[in-house]
């Protein structure tokens, strides 16, 4: 009996140890510049997981599309290349068009009601990322979207011919709309295309504006406020289900922090950016009534548009956000 007792101690000191000398090292490409808010908020997110797992799991963060391109990330995770990632999953809503409830324009268009909306969605954001073979940690969303452009617009007719640069399916729709020419180009390649003329125009948050330093090439940002599209935290479905129980449960308890702070960070720094692109020397404004008028009627088509090809996701969501 004492002899079994020493041997199964030794071998669970030994097991432990083991565990020890082989922390889990996972990779998490992420697709905005390393300052962004996101980011950085991504590794802190790392640092809170490494702390609540005793270094059982440590996350490296590769920010600014260094490890993959926002355009490769889902399908890396996914497959298993790596075992988690950071997305905007708006940028896949041609492939579900559930990804695509953040952007659908005027739905939701202040941080309270885009959390709303995050919230009604999340059961069936949930159900397609499993699909997807993915799980949802956290999402933290980007400040209100509004548009760029390099002349004044006082409405929808001064865009037309313009070369437009969309990140997802809903503003490559808008620019349709607007009789603009869309192009599909990530943010880290957004200065480099502003500065060739692949694009001379987009809509998209005062942050990744003051990140490309837009001012270099535009002059007038209109704040539409039209969405606040969200990055996603999502690791690899075999991976999360054979990590330990800790493992997991640290994952979500820091995904829960990171969305809280990450989210909290936003509010603060719209403000902030918006001043940078002031201060750089751009007109900064709301859109005039015309303007206005135009992108509401661009959005309502938009709206009708998703909610026809989200079928019963679209309404299971929409519901949920009605009665939140
Ligand atoms: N910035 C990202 C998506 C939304 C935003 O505000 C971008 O322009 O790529």
């Amino acid at each position: 009996m004492g002899y079994m007792k020493t041997l199964l101690a030794s071998a669970s000191v030994l097991a432990v140890s083991s565990i020890a000398a082989s922390a889990e090292k996972w990779d998490m490409p992420m697709a905005y510049s390393d300052s962004n808010y996101h980011t950085q908020n991504g590794k802190m997110f790392a640092d809170a997981v490494k702390a609540c797992t005793d270094g059982e799991l440590e996350i490296t963060v590769h920010g600014g599309g260094s490890l993959f391109k926002g355009g490769e990330i889902k399908r890396a995770v996914q497959r298993g290349t790596v075992q988690i990632g950071e997305r905007l999953l708006s940028a896949h809503a041609n492939e579900d068009a559930a990804f695509g409830f953040d952007s659908v324009p005027f739905l939701a268009t202040s941080f309270d009601a885009s959390d709303k909306l995050y919230n009604a969605a999340k059961p069936t954001l949930e159900e397609t990322m499993d699909e997807n073979n993915l799980v949802l940690l956290y999402a933290v969303p980007w400040p209100p979207q509004g548009l760029y452009a390099k002349k004044e617009v006082n409405g929808v007719e001064d865009l037309e011919g313009v070369k437009f640069r969309a990140y997802n399916a809903a503003t490559a729709r808008l620019a349709e709309l607007a009789k603009m020419i869309p192009v599909q180009i990530e943010a880290a390649e957004l200065t480099q295309a502003l500065a060739t003329g692949v694009a001379e125009a987009f809509v998209s948050s005062g942050s990744t504006g003051y990140d490309r330093k837009v001012w270099e090439q535009l002059t007038h940002f209109y704040d539409a406020q039209a969405w606040l599209p969200r990055n996603y935290v999502f690791v690899n479905k075999d991976v999360y289900n054979g990590a330990s129980e800790k493992v997991q449960n640290c994952l979500k308890e820091a995904g829960a922090e990171a969305q809280a702070k990450g989210t909290a960070k936003a509010i603060e720094l719209t403000d902030f950016y918006l001043k940078g692109l002031a201060e750089n020397g751009m007109s900064v404004a709301a859109p005039g009534d015309k303007l206005k008028a135009d992108l509401a009627e661009i959005g309502k088509t938009m709206a009708d548009e998703w909610k026809e090809v989200a079928g019963k996701k679209g309404e299971a969501i929409l519901e949920a956000y009605s009665n939140q």
